[in-house]
């Protein structure tokens, strides 16, 4: 009986096993029933050992059992184990898109310097997108401009500026800011999509305190920040919302200034707008005897140079392949 415990393989044998011992049939069951008809004589010492062997088979049984519970225990574990560091081919880790990446470097720069990121409406009306703006009704400006109009007059704004409106008819001067957003235009080609994303910057304060010099520095500096060693020139130009206007360039940073295709030969790569706000959208807002600069950048434009992105459309493909690149 001994053996039958010992060899007993896994947990449901032993319980075979302890059936055939211990069960109303088993093999000592059957022997205490022989004890009815031993001689008086005879009966103490045949069930004191019966007893004992009874006792020793117990201990034995308990123990096996302990041992292949054991056994069976890490035996489960070993099969149900999830091998944590094993690749899988299914999975990849996400990543921001490129624009986000380049809206998010933009971002960093001006917040460093402190200036507050503020956020607005997608959908404006004509005051807030181009009146406030100095761009009245009829203004042959607005043709730079054309846009989605929903059929309630509204329209899908153009430029994150109305953020700085609306900013500036609640609180007062002094204050630097800047406004990331999408914004919409009707352009499509190769270097223009119906949505793209801007970061307009604005800076207020008392008249006289804020120079053309301020602008001049702070874009040099960010724009080193973004290209690196580059050279930077500011050449005039026109924007309704400021006077004097001017457009930004940096060096080609694709031929060092030497002139290529992607400059039209002119070694010098036109990167953003900027002027001192004109005194027409103060008065828009009532603000009186202040003065400020104002600057935009175009994200993708900024994307595209910094990535050399060829057609800035493939931005909005959803190309995995192209997305996989900027993991
Ligand atoms: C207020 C007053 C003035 C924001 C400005 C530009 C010049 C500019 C372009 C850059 C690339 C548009 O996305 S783009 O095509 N922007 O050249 N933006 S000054 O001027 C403001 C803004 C708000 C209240």
């Amino acid at each position: 009986m001994e053996n039958k415990i010992l060899e007993a393989k896994d947990l449901k044998s032993l319980d075979e096993v302890r059936v055939e011992i211990f069960g109303k049939k088993g093999l000592l069951t059957e022997q205490f029933a022989k004890l009815k008809d031993l001689p008086n004589e005879e009966k103490k010492d045949f069930a004191k050992n019966l007893n004992i062997q009874k006792a020793t088979l117990n201990k034995l049984f308990e123990h096996k059992k302990e041992e292949l519970y054991l056994k069976h225990l890490e035996e489960s574990l070993k099969a149900e184990a999830v091998d944590v560091s094993m690749f899988s081919h299914l999975q990849s880790a996400g990543a921001l898109h490129p624009v986000q990446q380049t809206m998010d470097k933009i971002i960093d720069y001006f917040v460093s310097l402190n200036f507050e990121v503020q956020e607005g409406p997608l959908i404006e009306d004509d005051f807030h997108n181009f009146q406030a703006l100095n761009l009245p009704v009829y203004h042959p400006a607005r043709d730079m401009q054309d846009t989605f109009y929903l059929e309630n007059g509204l329209v899908m704004r153009t430029h994150t500026s109305p953020v700085q409106i609306r900013y500036m008819q609640k609180s007062q001067p002094p204050f630097r800011m800047i406004c990331p957003g999408s914004v919409f235009r009707r352009d499509f080609d190769i270097t223009h999509t119906p949505m793209f994303h801007q970061v307009e910057g604005l800076v207020v304060d008392k008249s006289g305190k804020i120079s053309f010099a301020n602008l001049k520095y702070i874009l040099e500096d960010f724009l080193k920040y973004m290209f690196g060693d580059v050279e930077v020139r500011f050449r005039p130009s026109f924007f309704p919302f400021t006077e004097p206007s001017t457009e930004v360039d940096i060096s080609c940073i694709f031929c060092e200034g030497r002139g290529c295709r992607v400059c039209s030969h002119t070694g010098w790569l036109e990167v953003l707008g900027s002027g001192m706000v004109d005194a027409n959208v103060f008065e828009a807002v009532g603000y009186r005897d202040v003065g400020g600069y104002a600057f935009g950048i175009g994200v993708e434009r900024f994307a595209m140079l910094i990535h050399k992105i060829p057609d800035l459309r493939s931005l909005f493909e959803g190309d995995i392949r192209l997305l996989e690149q900027f993991r």
